[in-house]
């Protein structure tokens, strides 16, 4: 329950310094990176609210590089973040999914950080007053000597330093990771800050929901085919599972976290090598997830290991409780 007295509730930026005083050798730049992260979400949360009021529904009319329909809000999004690190000399440079390339950032020559970040995650949600998301994975790249972080230095999903997500829904909540856990925090409007609410989240090791885009499963492998047959299958089942499926995954992956269960979005006809980008969704999500003990997987490897290739990779991606990603992995290995 929480404390009542608000002055002794914890902030976000009291945790977050509170945790880098367990490092000794930190420099700040993190902690101020995350706090202002969360300060971009919130301009952004009370912009969501105000959408239809300030006319930015709908799209732009255009596409972005990957050939999605961009919509106003995913440029209200992008834009704000970019501004948010534009002359803080954080990040040495911000990979959105919005833009084509890496935008480098006004820094010193010690900049460490690589921001990747899907600023509207769900973004077909957003003409429908639903759950949208954003998703952020601060990356430190092998630098092996070179003086300038370099998103052509990064390895794996194993480089970031930090991730986590904001979730616009009926509350506004921020989940972040240090690789000390997962902790959830939810937006105080009254008083404009995320307040400590889901201390060292633990993800069940098993759950009831499901979730994924069944139109797609006829064009989804075979063995991916039948582990979702194995699940919906009320005689052979363990225990009877539900669909949950927003359209935001983000809100399917916070669900999945709290609750346990299993989110999947493996490739199909149209995504042949998976819809979801490895940078800032499934990096980031996989980080987060496993902090609270859960896993995420390609249904060939561990998400985290994927080596890096291009900044908008896309990847098979199956997220959640342990127990039900050793399942479904158990079911890609096998031959039947
Ligand atoms: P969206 O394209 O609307 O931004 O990020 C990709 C994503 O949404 C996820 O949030 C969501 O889970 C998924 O794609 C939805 O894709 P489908 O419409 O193909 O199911």
């Amino acid at each position: 329950m929480m404390d009542d007295h608000p002055a002794r509730r914890v902030t976000l930026q009291r945790h977050i310094l509170e945790s880098q005083r367990h490092h000794r050798e930190a420099t700040g730049e993190l902690s101020v990176l995350l706090t202002q992260i969360a300060y971009a979400g919130k301009i952004f949360a009370h912009a969501l609210g105000r959408a239809p009021l300030a006319g930015r529904l709908g799209s732009t009319g255009g596409t972005n590089v990957q050939g999605e329909v961009t919509k106003k809000l995913d440029v209200f999004g992008n834009e704000t973040i970019t501004d948010a690190f534009a002359t803080s000399e954080l990040v040495a440079a911000v990979v959105s999914e919005e833009d084509d390339e890496p935008r480098p950032m006004a820094c010193g020559p010690g900049a460490k950080y690589i921001l990747c970040i899907d600023p509207l995650d769900g973004s077909s949600n957003s003409d429908i007053n639903g759950v949208v998301g954003t998703i952020f994975g601060v990356y430190q790249p092998a630098t092996d000597g070179a003086r300038e972080a370099d998103v052509a230095h990064l390895r794996s999903g194993r480089d970031q330093v930090a991730a986590g997500y904001i979730m616009y829904g009926p509350s506004t909540a921020f989940a972040y990771t240090t690789g000390e856990g997962l902790h959830g925090f939810t937006l105080d409007e009254d008083i404009g800050e995320f307040v400590l609410t889901h201390p060292a989240i633990r993800c069940p090791e098993a759950g009831s929901y499901y979730s994924a885009n069944l139109a797609n499963v006829p064009t989804w492998p075979s063995n991916a085919r039948r582990y979702i047959e194995h699940l919906t299958d009320s005689t052979e089942a363990a225990h009877a599972y539900s669909l949950r499926y927003s359209g935001a995954l983000v809100a399917d992956v916070h669900r999945t976290v709290l609750e346990g269960g299993i989110y999947l979005y493996p490739c199909d006809l149209r995504h042949p090598d998976g819809k979801l980008r490895l940078l800032y969704e499934c990096a980031p999500l996989a980080f987060v997830v496993e902090q609270a003990g859960g896993a995420a997987s390609t249904g060939r490897a561990r998400v985290l290991d994927v080596p890096i290739q291009s900044v908008h990779q896309r990847i098979p991606f199956v997220i959640g409780s342990r127990a039900e990603l050793e399942r479904f992995d158990a079911f890609m290995r096998s031959d039947a």
